[in-house]
């Protein structure tokens, strides 16, 4: 199972590691603009060093109860950033967005994935991404990133985010995308208490039997919080012994930030997946 990411290849026939790269100002609060873009550079030279097969490059928080970003402010985050690595990397570059310009401009400037956690469903994104040529994931999300934890009610929340990601694929797969280029994410924490995310979590073969690679994304995140009652920077164990779980569950693509640490708990699962 290899993907066609604008020339590099993504090989899913074992699971595999996407590293998180964000480009928002806030994370480099007094770099400028050049400092920042080193920093940016150097944090995914090193996530290629320690194994990634892919770099997720995003500029708009997703995060619960982040602010949308400008065009112009999001495209002058991360255009530079994909230039200089597409040609620094061996390994395929994804652009995280939702809206159609920077899926377009972000591909011509050598993106070879796209990662959208809103599936496609902006004005224009289905048909951008569908001229693009390069694979795509579409993540279920409840609501806006703004208000999507304030009110989470569902009746049966895995039979409706499987539903909503059968939606989403029949909508594409009727605009002409080739279903090889498809990847679902069933969104952990995307308008999902933790009683949701640990029974889609549970229920990750259910997402596999579709058909598609499964990409999922529980790196540092708030339901290990909410389970240990761990900061942020104290995550990182609890998000690895995740990836791991989720590997053996069948999961093609793990979206971490700790991107060495994950890499090992990936690949002692696949050395047993494999006996
Ligand atoms: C995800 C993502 C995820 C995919 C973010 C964070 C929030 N893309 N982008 N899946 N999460 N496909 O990293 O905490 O779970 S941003």
């Amino acid at each position: 199972m290899k993907l066609d990411c604008a020339g590099k290849s993504l090989d899913l026939s074992i699971p595999r590691v996407m590293g998180v790269l964000n480009i928002t100002p806030d994370s480099f609060s007094d770099g400028g603009v050049f400092l920042q873009m080193d920093a940016a550079l150097r944090q995914a030279e090193r996530m290629a060093a320690e194994g990634a097969a892919i770099i997720d490059i995003g500029g708009e928080s997703t995060r619960p109860g982040a602010h949308p970003v400008a065009l112009e402010e999001e495209l002058d985050r991360v255009i530079p950033v994909i230039k200089a690595l597409q040609r620094e990397l061996d390994i395929p570059l994804s652009i995280d967005t939702s809206k159609p310009e920077v899926m377009t401009l972000a591909i011509e400037a050598g993106a070879g994935m796209i990662n959208d956690v809103r599936a496609l469903r902006a004005p224009g994104a289905l048909a951008a991404a569908v001229a693009s040529g390069v694979p795509v994931c579409l993540m279920h999300m409840r609501g806006e990133p703004r208000s999507m934890q304030k009110e989470v009610l569902y009746a049966d929340v895995t039979t409706e985010v499987l539903e909503f990601l059968e939606q989403r694929v029949e909508v594409c797969l009727d605009s002409g995308m080739e279903r090889a280029r498809l990847l679902i994410d069933p969104g952990f924490g995307f308008g999902k208490d933790l009683r949701h995310n640990l029974e889609l979590f549970r229920d990750l073969p259910k997402f596999v039997s579709l058909g598609f690679p499964v990409l999922i994304g529980v790196s540092r995140k708030t339901m290990i919080g909410k389970m240990l009652g761990h900061e942020v920077d104290e995550r990182v164990f609890a998000s690895v012994a995740l990836a791991a779980l989720g590997a053996n569950q069948g999961v093609a693509l793990i979206r971490a930030h700790d991107v060495g640490a994950t890499v090992d708990a990936v690949r002692i699962c696949q050395a047993i997946l494999e006996i």
